[in-house]
């Protein structure tokens, strides 16, 4: 049987990992945690006897006597999506699923100044920034998408493509952001928010997040 570490960042800041957090959370499989504080003088260091990559998340799979090494939060999903396909991490319809790969995808590969400008704080709450044109423009983007994705390929499920997938995983940290930095919301998409911020996985890494903070981790 697989056993499987996944090596986070500090939860208040670090949106990528949170992503394959909650792919990995969607599965009913137990996994270990470690947590490697960001934004520290030797975080590059605490992170490269991971991966060499230096980034997290990075999950390691032991199996069959060996230890492999995915690192990259998309590439966990997938691989998680392949190896537990029950989990149902993307939908069953091939058009469908094309469509929440490109979403996911969009997200990886984009949005810069939202990321920069709206910086993951998971459970804190702070004041919205002047933004940037490019910033609202990311941002008005994103709310087309999920609108769009609520309308055509949701159901009373409620997630963007029903079930939840990795598509709400890779949305999720933009869900806290909209969150900390209150961000004005359509109905459909406010209430879509409010959903993934009550998932039990959401609330466990809140907690942690505010434990860190309480800490001083973060
Ligand atoms: N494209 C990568 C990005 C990973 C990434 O940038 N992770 C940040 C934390 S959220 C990191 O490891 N930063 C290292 C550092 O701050 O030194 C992914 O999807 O996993």
């Amino acid at each position: 049987m697989a056993r499987y570490t996944l090596i986070v960042g500090t939860k208040e800041w670090s949106s990528w990992s949170l992503r394959a957090y909650l792919a990995m959370r969607a599965l009913d499989v137990a996994f270990e945690e470690i947590v490697v504080p960001l934004r520290r003088a030797g975080t590059t260091d605490a992170i490269r006897p991971y991966s060499a990559a230096g980034r997290v998340p990075i999950l390691k799979i032991s199996e069959h006597g060996a230890e492999h090494t995915i690192w990259d939060s998309l590439a966990i999903c997938e691989t998680l999506a392949e190896r537990h396909p029950n989990a149902k991490l993307w939908p069953d319809d091939p058009f469908r699923r094309a469509e929440a790969r490109a979403y996911a995808a969009e997200m990886h590969s984009g949005f810069p100044d939202l990321r920069d400008q709206l910086s993951m704080e998971f459970v804190r709450t702070l004041p919205l920034p002047e933004l940037r044109e490019t910033t609202a423009a990311q941002i008005a983007r994103i709310l087309e998408a999920w609108t769009h994705a609520l309308e055509h390929h949701s159901d009373q499920r409620g997630f963007l493509f029903g079930g939840f997938s990795i598509a709400d995983c890779m949305y999720a940290p933009v869900v806290s952001r909209f969150r900390t930095y209150g961000v004005e919301l359509p109905d459909a998409v406010q209430a879509y928010c409010e959903r993934m911020w009550a998932l039990p996985a959401m609330r466990d890494w809140a907690a942690a997040a505010q434990a860190e903070i309480e800490s001083g981790l973060a």
